[in-house]
């Protein structure tokens, strides 16, 4: 039998597989493919693939057969079930040191237990992320990629060549340990999720705040574009603002206003909840889609609850314009601050050791969230790679100082019109937050202790007799009830 030639297999033939087929084909790498409707590999063959490299296979032993050692397996389909059945077929022709890569969209906790489970039988496993949808598959994603590091070696030049690319550097790198690649897959999502949610409550302003039509607003977003906040996003909102339907109007604003969701930012939200992490921005971003589906609701709230008279704006167009730009920049800082913090917590829960200014790269290109900023917080981790905040990078603690009055002006004028703006404002409470020194916490603690005896620490250098450092004290606030609590120093 001839020595096989397939550098890497491909399993799942929709429109992900294939695109990812045809860019890593681009790129020199022989490809076999597969599909479970084994007619979609034929079809493949002699429409799409026809005059390419890309082999066919017609049984999982055939595709195996055909892959040189180590072999690399990617599957790209459903996420679920679908994924451990063909890790089920695929085992038994497997050998040591195979590595088995999922780019579908699975959670990462599924990742988290593949891979222990592929690698207690001598295999590998990689979970990918791949960002970028359709055309970034096609001719560059965001990949990735954590699992078995061992995997990482023998797939780094397949990965890396077929990525995006940003100053002829990779948008791909090693993530991480176990479900790492899927996990910083989810943030990104939930990242996306803030960064349109603070998109959408400017371009909310600019329209009932200032009344700006939505070609002014294009104006200012394409402007945007060229400044900090230069990316994907910003620049398609302003494609999407100056499109017109075919009577001339433009057709967002028939667009209604009930956002959907798959679950990323939902599980982004859970994830930082558990992490006892304050990733507010991800939370509001959600919570303000789940508030625009109500919109039977809202209709009939907009009858019957008056917000405060409307005003024309009297004050300096232009400087309300800048000032939005830095709030939005603000928050954008805010969020990817609380971003990396939620991956910096998960990642010391679960043992992870992640690359995070490898994952900015990663992000910089390919993908939804590509922008420029992101160079700067490769950056930002580049030179500190254990930087406990993006807020104490000199960068970025100097662009949210400069960001901040503007910042403060946009968010009680909005107050002021009634406009809302939670992912502005949360991200200003946020920032209020994490620069107080003291917060009124000292207050919970007494009511917890008052109400439910869950005892409370003395503040550094106000200990006395009774307030001793170190012991959970107890007080008995009212001279009624008792004075026990569980494991209790009682004053
Ligand atoms: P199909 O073409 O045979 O439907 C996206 O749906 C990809 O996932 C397709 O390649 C699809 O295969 C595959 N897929 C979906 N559910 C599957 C399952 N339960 N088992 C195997 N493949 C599945």
């Amino acid at each position: 039998m001839a020595s096989p030639v397939g550098d890497i297999g491909l399993i799942g033939l929709a429109v992900m597989g294939q695109n990812l087929i045809l860019n890593m084909n681009d790129k020199g790498f022989t490809v076999v493919c597969y599909n479970r409707t084994v007619a979609k590999v034929d079809n493949f063959l002699a429409n799409e693939a026809k005059g390419t490299k890309i082999q066919g296979a017609h049984s999982i032993e055939e595709l195996v057969s055909k892959l040189k050692r180590p072999r690399k397996i990617i599957l790209l389909v459903q996420a679920g079930p679908a994924v451990d059945s063909f890790i089920s077929q695929l085992e038994p022709h497997l050998e040591k040191g195979d590595i088995i890569i999922d780019g579908g969209n699975s959670h990462y906790p599924d990742s988290i237990r593949r891979t222990k489970e592929l690698e207690s039988k001598g295999l590998l496993f990689v979970g990918s992320g791949v960002s970028g949808g359709e055309e970034g598959a096609r001719h560059g994603p965001s990949l990735m990629p954590g699992g078995s590091p061992a995997a990482w070696p023998a797939i780094k030049e397949i990965f890396q060549a077929t990525a995006a690319q940003v100053n002829g550097e990779p948008c791909c790198d090693w993530v991480g340990e176990t479900g790492a690649g899927h996990y910083v897959k989810m943030v990104h999502n939930g990242i996306e999720y803030g960064d349109m949610q603070l998109i959408a409550e400017a371009y909310d302003i600019l329209k009932r705040g200032l009344g700006l039509h939505e070609d002014e607003i294009a104006t200012i977003f394409e402007r945007w574009n060229k400044g900090v906040l230069d990316s994907f996003l910003i620049e398609l909102t302003a494609n999407v603002l100056k499109f017109k339907d075919d009577d001339g109007e433009p057709l967002v604003t028939k667009i209604l206003d009930q956002a959907g969701q798959k679950g990323t930012g939902k599980w982004t939200a859970i994830n930082a909840l558990d992490a006892g992490m304050p990733v507010t921005l991800i939370g509001e971003a959600v919570f303000a889609r789940c508030l625009s589906a109500l919109k039977e609701e809202r209709i009939r709230a907009s009858k019957v609850i008056a917000g405060p008279q409307k005003e024309a704006f009297r004050g300096d167009k232009k400087q309300f314009i800048d000032d939005l730009e830095q709030a939005l920049y603000a928050s954008k800082i805010i969020s990817y601050t609380q971003g990396f913090m939620l991956m910096r917590q998960t990642a010391k829960d679960l043992g992870w050791n992640l690359n995070y200014a490898g994952i900015a790269r990663m992000w910089r290109g390919g993908c939804i969230i590509k922008s420029v900023f992101l160079g700067d917080i490769t950056a930002a981790y580049t030179k500190t790679p254990a930087l406990e905040s993006l807020l104490f990078d000199d960068f970025f603690n100097k662009a949210v100082h400069k960001a901040q009055p503007g910042w403060r002006r946009i968010i009680a004028q909005a107050v002021l019109w009634g406009i809302p703006t939670p992912a502005f404002s949360t991200a200003l409470a946020f920032f209020d937050g994490y620069r107080a020194e003291v917060v009124p916490a000292n207050l919970l603690q007494a009511q917890r202790d008052y109400f439910g005896a869950h005892t409370f620490r003395v503040m550094p250098g106000k200990e006395n007799e009774r307030l001793v450092a170190g012991k959970d004290i107890h007080i008995n606030w009212t001279g009624r009830g008792g004075n026990v609590s569980a494991s209790t120093y009682v004053a």
